[in-house]
Parts: structure tokens; sequence; C-alpha cells
């Protein structure tokens, strides 16, 4: 049978992959939840028809919305916080810090986590870590609930902006993240793509400048994503940056188990062409212009 999976993107472009075979298709409480192997990507998790990860790039996305953030911390990272990530590869990144002692995965949709677990071993192989707590919830109510200064990372692997991701864009969810930080912590969240999704990315950034003291964008290149150039926003509660704190032997050390992570890259990701640049530009337009309470 010549079966194709197709995503096409809010910019009217889309992406097509050859597909050999269907290995879990369900419609949970939130979502379609689709894993199937792919000629090109390996195998592949889709969620409403969007790709959120693949054996054969994932590293990107994952060594990214990790080290990035735990590297430029003043301190050792403990206690870690993921919201959403059900196929675990964030997880599994937090988890090559030795100094971590918890991780929370906060993830809305138990048929992802159960079937990543089922047919993405590679990806969600640590989710059965004695340090890992898994919590099925919506992770806008959790964070409501969680005491102040809990976690010193928290890690925002959401879907996109609509559906059961969309109350993790907002500038109520991200108070909460600023709240449950630890006074030394770091925040990243996935920021969308500056080509593809120039208007969300603008929009995010917009809100977390509005409640964090700065922000920093940096990107990296993933394939099966939406123009192949992607964008994650540091923040921490105290204003530092990725800069500051950042250790390069650390990074050298760690780079050794990456595929993509190394202390160069962690430089050069946020050295932002001239485009990126002014989507930050913006946001800063749009925090200035909605007010810090809009
Ligand atoms: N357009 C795709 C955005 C997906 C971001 N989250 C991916 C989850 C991988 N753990």
């Amino acid at each position: 049978m010549d079966l194709w999976v197709s995503e096409i993107h809010a910019s009217q472009a889309g992406m097509t992959f050859k597909v050999t075979d269907t290995l879990y298709h369900a419609q949970s409480d939130f979502q379609v939840v689709d894993i199937v192997e792919t000629i090109p990507f390996g195998r592949m998790l889709l969620l409403d028809g969007r790709v959120m990860t693949t054996e054969r790039d994932e590293f990107v996305y994952h060594e990214m919305i990790v080290h990035v953030p735990i590297l430029s911390m003043p301190k050792a990272a403990e206690r870690v916080l993921v919201i959403g990530g059900g196929d675990g590869g964030t997880v599994r990144e937090v988890l090559r810090h030795p100094s971590v002692k918890e991780v929370v995965l906060c993830e809305i949709d138990g048929l992802v986590i159960d079937s990543c677990r089922q047919h993405l071993p590679t990806i969600a192989g640590q989710l059965g870590d004695p340090r890992v707590n898994i919590q099925v919830r919506d992770g806008v109510a959790y964070m409501a609930e969680q005491p102040d200064e809990r976690f010193d990372v928290i890690l925002i692997d959401s879907t996109d902006p609509i559906g059961p991701g969309e109350g993790l864009f907002t500038r109520e969810f991200y108070r909460n993240v600023r709240r449950v930080l630890s006074p030394q912590g770091v925040m990243a969240c996935q920021s969308e793509s500056p080509i593809a999704e120039t208007e969300e990315m603008t929009r995010t950034l917009g809100k977390l400048a509005d409640v964090f003291p700065s922000t920093h964008s940096y990107i990296g290149s993933i394939p099966t994503y939406p123009s192949g150039l992607w964008s994650w926003t540091l923040c921490s509660k105290e204003g530092f940056g990725p800069f500051e704190h950042f250790n390069a032997d650390r990074a050298r050390e760690l780079a050794q188990g990456c595929q993509y992570y190394n202390e160069d890259i962690h430089r050069a990701a946020f050295a932002l062409p001239n485009f990126v640049r002014r989507i930050v530009e913006n946001a800063q337009q749009h925090r200035q212009t909605a007010g810090v309470n809009a």
C-alpha cells in the first residue's frame, strides 16, 4: 500500500513522509494520537496530525530544551518539572545531569505516555527511572497548585498553542512558572518557528517579557518541524541569561553523550539572524503596547 503522512502548516506549506506502518492510532480525551513508521525519519509521533517527534531528529529538540537552561544556571539543578513532554525525550535528557534528584513529568494525556513507552523506547525509555514522578494532569492546574519556589528548572515541552497546549502559552501560566521557580531557577519553553509561526513566536515572547525580567531566545534546526528552523526561550527569575554562569568544561563533559548540544552550540544558538532579532524587538513592542497586566 502507498501510505504517506502530511502535515500542513499554518503557513500553508507542508511536509510529507512515506509511511510503512501505522503502529498506534487512538482518539484520546484530548487529541488524536498516532505513531507511524516512516522511511526518512524512523518512528514518528503525531498529535492531531502535527509532528511532535521522530526517532531520527528528536535529539535536537530534546537536548536544546534541556541542556541550554540547565547549563545556564548558577547552581546545580536538583528538582526539575517538565510540563507536556509525554514522549519522554526531555526527561531522558534531564536525567543525564547527575545533580538531578527528582523530575516531575506533568502530561495531560496518559495515552501519549503509554503509546510512546510501547512504540518509542529510545525516546521514552527512561520514564521508569526512580527519579521520575509522572503526573497525568493538566499542566495549568498543576502549576497553579504548586507551592512557591518548588522547582529549580521548569521546562515547557508543549505542543503548539492550539488544543490542549493553549493554556501553556498564557501570562497567567507564566506567572505561576515564575512563582514556582526557586530563586536561582531557570525555565525554558519551546517558542515556535521564527519562519513558519512568526506571529505565534512574537506573541509568546511578548507574554514572557511581561512576566520575566528578561527573555533569551535561541534557535536550532529540526528538519521535521515547520520550516525546519525552531526556537526556544530561556528566562530566569533573577534575570540572568545563558552566559553569566555558563561553565564550558561542564558543557564539554556533558556533550560527550550528546548528538547536538556542545559548548559552541550553547553560545552559537543565541546568535540570532536579523529577522529573528526583529521578532524579539517586536515582542518587546508588543509588551509595551499590551502592558504587564493585559
Ligand atoms: N510543531 C511542533 C511543536 C512540538 C513541540 N513539542 C514537541 C514535543 C517533543 N517532546
